[in-house]
């Protein structure tokens, strides 16, 4: 059987991903775990969340682990038996399995319009939208994928996002990302900014401390935390 995603906490940082648990979201509880076991070095841990529920299961899977079995999968790149089996289930529970048993998918590989089984039968009896004007029937999976499908667009109606200045939606984290996302760059309208050492230059505070010199004497980069990484023992 073959798994369609890694499964390491620190691909979590990484790849960039999953929601929140309780208080703490699954980046803190990654950043506690591997600290507590040592494997982290001091430093500001990169880490985004983004929703899916079978990498949360993934990912809660291998918290649960003792320090050194995790030590095993981060470093050495074990399989630890009772993780990969915890796993297992969060695919088998939360997934989707090809109806010829050959693998088993994530969830939003279902009906995204993609064959990812080797049947098809990911993209099997998937549900349909139709147009507001009644014209046309699109599949689900077309509604707010930003392309406008129906005629009259309603595909693209009420979608997640920001709207520009200029009516182009862009994705929520656009906003006063220091890029400029909408053409009349209303994205980044009003956002706080990081005033350089000089007094003169200003750029966006999203890009203070993001790694890369913004500043044109590079000031937006002094004095940073580094960012942690994961550590080895040696031994
Ligand atoms: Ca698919
Ligand atoms: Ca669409
Ligand atoms: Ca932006
Ligand atoms: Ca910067």
């Amino acid at each position: 059987m073959r798994w369609s995603m890694p499964s390491t906490l620190f691909a979590v940082a990484v790849l960039a991903i999953p929601a929140c648990k309780g208080d703490k979201s699954l980046c803190d509880r990654v950043e506690d775990r591997l600290r507590d076991c040592g494997l982290l070095s001091e430093g500001r841990f990169e880490c985004q969340e983004f929703e899916i529920d079978e990498w949360d299961c993934l990912v809660n899977c291998e918290l649960d682990a003792t320090c050194e079995e995790i030590r095993a999968i981060e470093c050495d790149d074990e399989k630890v038996a009772s993780v990969t089996e915890c796993q297992q289930d969060c695919m088998k529970r939360l997934g989707f399995t090809c109806k010829d048993g050959s693998e088993v998918l994530l969830g939003l590989q279902r009906c995204d319009g993609d064959e990812d089984c080797d049947d098809g039968s990911d993209e099997a009896d998937c549900p349909t939208f139709q147009c507001k004007d009644g014209k046309a029937t699109v599949m689900q999976y077309q509604t707010c994928d930003w392309r406008e499908d129906c005629d009259d667009g309603s595909d693209e109606a009420g979608c997640p996002g920001f709207v520009c200045a200029n009516g182009n939606r862009v994705t929520a984290d656009s906003v006063c990302n220091g890029r400029r996302d909408c053409l009349d760059n209303s994205d980044e309208a009003g956002c706080p900014v990081f005033t350089c050492r000089d007094g003169k230059q200003e750029i966006s505070e999203a890009l203070h401390c993001d790694g890369d010199e913004d500043c044109d004497d590079g000031s937006d980069e002094a004095g940073c935390p580094p960012v942690a990484e994961l550590v080895c023992p040696s031994s």
